[in-house]
């Protein structure tokens, strides 16, 4: 059963009746100009393998140019290039691709999966191999294209913990799968496999070491170890990038300066970005986190973070790789809550970008979190998607849970996601959804896409918590096709990873569909943001810990009223960054969604929802609300005890976790309700809360 945790959601485990299938499976498998390492090579290889897993049947498995004797049915694999080279009449019939996308067509066990480019083929291939697992074998024709180009993947790996362990920055799921004793590991087997991972949902490349980045990434040795990382992400069309520690030039490079308008410091820049192509040719690029929370930038010489961020375009220009820039600037040392009422951490990223939007060379795009501060259980979608018209941006979403349970608490994200990707800031006054912006469509802008952090680490369940990895597997098919359904996500990851028993299907896709309301209904409601432990390690309850520090994460919360006050009129400003229709949604209490009240607004508990209860009383109900939730979640779970697909080691390793989440989560209800208590004096109308 380890083994089914490495193989996540690609484990091929027979089906049902898997005899029945065989006549409507492909006999053989041609591949086109396939060179051994290569992605289309690879979907070859993928293909024998699912196909004798799912069903039992094996596969001829040939390249165009060996194949001797014609066959009933057969799969072929290749470019459409390739394809067209000996099939020049076909042209006409093949639709529309662009980068990364397929065409898959089976029709009584023939099967044409061609790619635009070689990943693409590979995605086409593991499009089939997913129907299949998931017992779908008939005759059909698709064509897939990609929402957005940029599907990368962050890792927050260091180099090197206090000893020799490569650690991960909010990781859960142990060591670092790429470094350890700050170098890279000898043995990239587990990096391999997650490229494979990666690759079956359609994520094109992956930033392996944290943002908070070490100088020492750049020696000589390392930049060859990341080439070798680079060699096992090959096979799966998976390009490596980079962070970079903005200060190298001095740290490691011995220069006195690393102002980014120095030429020299330019050409310190230069010379590493060609030792590293000279490596990895296909390197996709830089990902650069500058003048926040103590990291050094260019506002150190007071350049601005455009200039800061060409410096690293030019220098990947020559070798088509982008930089992706961070939008989460901001000084966590300079915010003083209470002498200024209109001090916001919110407002930070709007104000730093604010102006810089034509300055950009056209290989950068911005990295923009999803909500203005950091990863809550609910925040508003960041304005800046809004701002930038010129500048391509990507979002960065984590599957990390940092803030929220970190994978002890089971919560499936894609339903956040969805609300965030499907919001529509009304630019001009025109549909302006955020995944229209992030695609390119609503500006007109060929760059743009998604980011997910990600934790995974040598753990065997890769995150910590098998059920969790519904949302690696969910962000990388968002960033696909953000029209893709919470539910639809979850049964075809369900049917995958454990089996299609109807039981399976109805509890799993019940326990996840339920806990995000739940995590928020018992950390943190109407917007007030998840009130864990701020200063330490962002878990668990500790309400008093958000204020009185200059982190930002404020709630303001006294013995009267709570809230942060984000209007025009009287508050931070924050609602103001917003387009019109939508800043002035938000700068009236009345037009404020409930949910997110206590982002914009400061009131009385005894303030009215409109659902007719108190702040309060909203909170007391919330907490009790969401506990029983997740009380129930232990329960669910043993029902599937025994079922197909549950074996003993997956089953005991999340009822663990649920039996914990559900005793977590009164800590949690007892400590927010009690604090709030003691807080306003305000009584629990059901007299739950408190001493009675
Ligand atoms: O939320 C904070 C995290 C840091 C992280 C930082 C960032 C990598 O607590 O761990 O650093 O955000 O996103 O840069």
């Amino acid at each position: 059963a380890a083994e089914d945790g490495l193989s996540g959601w690609l484990r091929y485990a027979r089906i049902k009746g898997a005899n029945g299938y065989h006549n409507k499976l492909p006999s053989a498998i041609v591949t086109l100009n396939a060179t051994e390492g290569s992605p289309v090579y690879t979907a070859g290889q993928e293909l024998s393998d699912g196909i004798r897993g799912i069903f039992g049947k094996e596969l001829e498995l040939d390249t165009a140019s060996t194949r001797k004797t014609p066959r009933d049915t057969t799969a072929t694999v290749g470019t459409v290039t390739a394809y067209l080279d000996s099939n020049p009449g076909a042209a006409d019939r093949l639709p529309e691709l662009v980068d990364d996308g397929f065409y898959l067509s089976v029709s009584k066990g023939n099967v044409l999966i061609l790619g635009q480019n070689e990943r693409g083929t590979l995605y086409g291939a593991f499009h089939y191999l997913s129907l299949l697992a998931q017992g779908n074998a008939s005759d059909f024709t698709v064509t897939s294209n990609p929402d957005a180009p940029i599907r990368w993947v962050n890792q927050w790996d260091n180099m090197q913990d206090g000893g020799t362990h490569g650690s991960v920055e909010r990781g859960y799921g142990g060591d670092s799968i790429f470094f350890w004793d700050g170098k890279i590991r000898d043995d990239l087997t587990r990096a391999g496999q997650y490229a494979r991972l990666l690759a079956s949902i359609g994520l094109n490349a992956v930033v392996v070491n944290n943002v908070n980045a070490d100088a020492k990434t750049l020696t000589p040795e390392n930049m060859d170890g990341l080439a070798r990382i680079a060699d096992v992400f090959r096979p799966y069309g998976v390009q490596l990038g980079v962070s970079l520690n903005f200060a190298a030039p001095e740290t490691l490079g011995g220069l006195d300066s690393f102002d980014p308008l120095d030429e020299t410091v330019a050409s310190w820049w230069k010379d590493i970005t060609d030792e590293l192509y000279k490596r990895i040719p296909d390197m996709a690029g830089y990902l650069v986190k500058a003048n926040s929370e103590g990291q050094p930038g260019p506002m150190t010489y007071n350049r601005t973070l455009a200039d800061g961020a060409n410096m690293f375009a030019h220098a990947l220009k020559p070798h088509g790789g982008i930089i992706l820039f961070r939008a989460f600037v901001y000084d966590h040392r300079s915010l003083n809550q209470t002498l200024d009422w209109k001090a916001d951490r919110a407002n930070a990223a709007g104000d730093y970008f604010d102006g810089l939007d034509d300055k950009f060379e056209d290989n950068v795009v911005i990295q923009i979190k999803h909500g203005p501060i950091d990863f809550q259980v609910r925040e508003p979608v960041s304005p800046l998607f809004a701002h930038l018209v010129e500048t391509p941006s990507a979002i960065e979403l984590q599957v990390t849970q940092e803030y929220l349970g970190q994978q002890a608490h089971l919560v499936y994200l894609a339903p956040m996601w969805k609300e965030i990707l499907d919001f529509d800031f009304r630019v001009d006054g025109k549909p302006s959804r955020t995944s229209d912006i992030l695609n390119g469509k609503r500006f007109n802008r060929k760059l743009g896409g998604y980011a997910g952090v990600v934790n995974v680490g040598t753990n065997t369940t890769w995150l910590g918590s098998h059920l969790a990895m519904s949302n690696l597997y969910a962000y990388g098919r968002l960033a696909w096709d953000p029209s893709a359904t919470s539910e639809g996500m979850l049964e075809e990851w369900i049917k995958m990873t454990f089996s299609d028993d109807k039981k399976v299907l109805d509890v799993i896709t019940k326990l996840s569909m339920q806990s995000w309301p739940a995590y928020e209904d018992y950390t943190g409601n109407l917007g007030i943001q998840t009130l864990c432990d701020i200063l330490l390690g962002h878990y668990g309850p500790n309400p008093a810990s958000q204020d009185g520090n200059p982190w930002g994460q404020w709630t303001r919360a006294d013995a009267d009223t709570i809230g942060m006050d984000r209007t025009v009129w009287n508050g931070t400003g924050f609602a103001g960054q917003y387009p019109e229709e939508i800043a002035a949604m938000y700068e009236n209490i009345e037009t404020t969604p409930d949910d997110l009240l206590l982002w914009f607004h400061h009131v009385p508990y005894t303030q009215v929802l409109k659902s007719g209860k108190t702040v309060i009383q909203h909170f007391y109900d919330a907490h009790y609300a969401g506990s029983a939730v997740a009380q129930t979640f232990p329960q669910l779970w043993e029902t599937l005890r025994g079922r197909p697909g549950i074996d003993d080691e997956r089953f005991d390793h999340v009822m663990y976790r649920l039996v914990y989440q559900a005793g977590h989560s009164l800590v949690w209800r007892d400590s927010i309700n009690t604090f709030y208590h003691n807080k306003s004096g305000i009584a629990d109308e059901q007299g739950r809360v408190g001493n009675h």
